[in-house]
């Protein structure tokens, strides 16, 4: 039995001098073979060894290659997953494993639709800018005719970044940008992000996406106006749908108008619609002539030139074009809704 304990340790120095020398996945298989293999491994011959043993001696001696056996298995597996998880540097990295498979990307719904926006415009021959998402109060709200303490801001408050610095409550400030930069005539949209303090719930977020457009030349009416944005949803949404321009107030237009669709889901017939509410109608943008005010502010004369403007709320107006009930499903990232716009 002595023999039997020392024979076990021999083995087991043996097997821990061999692993300390093992550096690769082969060497590791190899050990593996030499030790626990079924039929040759030096373990297993061990049990076999176990016959010629006296009955008392057996369960002692049998307990001890089992110990070792377990430590073998477990010696094994740690440096197995010691060299899986080694760093492969460039010179003995396999060139030729095939890469790792990344998933294709794809725009989203909404930068599509957006897309489809632009070539719209750009069709009229408008050009496409972009500007700050954080804004000054003077480009968001004074030189917008809202001066401070003005109640038209009170809707609109947003996000302060500091005294001065805001998150833009919506695109209009570009419009300032723009015509502080460019002399008319100007036809110009500008898509972006804004952020407003808002409750969420199916057509309203903190955050959504809007397309301003400004047109400033000379001789310009309404009529342009509403010819404008006519043609503009009919192509986006379908000649099907009715429009109606609703008188309403904005600082920086005189007149203005909220610009409202037939509901395409209800139709106006059901109370309980999560777009119109049954009143058969959704806004989709404000719109107006561009206050004289806001053309001098931008030492633009009045006198020879007029303008017009509008904002379109992007995602109210996905809503819509694919008859979505609720604008959330947009910025939740579920594949199953994004693939079904994904490019052919
Ligand atoms: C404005 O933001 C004005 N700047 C629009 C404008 C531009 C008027 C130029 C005159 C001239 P309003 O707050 O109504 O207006 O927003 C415009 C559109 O944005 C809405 O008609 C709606 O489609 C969308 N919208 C407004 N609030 C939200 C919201 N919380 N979530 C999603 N879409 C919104």
């Amino acid at each position: 039995m002595k023999n039997f304990e020392s024979r076990v340790d021999e083995l087991r120095k043996k097997f821990e001098g061999a692993l300390a020398g093992v550096n690769d996945d082969r060497a590791l298989e190899d050990l593996r073979n030499e030790f626990l293999s079924r039929k040759r491994g030096h373990l297993t011959l061990f049990f076999d060894d176990l016959k010629a043993l006296t009955p008392e001696e057996r369960p002692v001696a049998g307990k001890l290659v089992n110990e070792l056996k377990i430590q073998v298995q477990e010696a094994l597996t740690t440096r197995q997953g010691k060299l899986a998880t080694r760093v492969v540097t460039p010179d003995k990295a396999d060139l030729t494993l095939p890469g790792e498979k990344l998933p294709w990307g794809a725009p989203h719904p909404l930068m599509l639709f957006q897309e489809e926006i632009e070539n719209i415009f750009l069709a009229m021959g408008f050009s496409i800018a972009e500007g700050p998402e954080i804004e000054t109060d003077y480009y968001n709200f004074e030189a917008l005719n809202f001066p401070p303490h003005h109640p038209a801001r009170d809707s609109w408050d947003t996000l302060y970044l500091g005294d001065d610095l805001l998150l833009r409550t919506h695109t209009s400030p570009m419009q300032i940008r723009v015509m502080e930069k460019f002399k008319p005539p100007i036809r110009i949209i500008i898509p972006g992000k804004v952020y407003r303090r808002e409750a969420i719930d199916p057509t309203h977020l903190p955050m959504f996406c809007q397309v301003e457009g400004l047109l400033v030349d000379e001789g310009v009416t309404l009529a342009h106006l509403k010819g404008t944005l006519e043609h503009f949803l009919k192509t986006l949404l379908g000649d099907k749908i009715e429009i109606r321009f609703r008188p309403s107030f904005f600082p920086f237009t005189e007149p203005s108008a909220e610009v409202d669709i037939s509901c395409i889901l209800c139709r106006g017939k059901d109370p309980a619609c999560p777009i119109c509410g049954g009143t058969g109608w959704k806004e989709l943008l404000g719109a107006g002539m561009v206050d004289p005010q806001v053309l001098k502010n931008v030492n633009i004369d009045p006198e020879r030139y007029s303008g017009w403007a509008f904002g379109l709320g992007i995602e109210r107006t996905a809503m819509f074009r694919y008859q979505i009930a609720d604008m959330r499903i947009f910025y939740e990232n579920d594949l199953r809704f994004t693939r079904q716009f994904s490019l052919k």
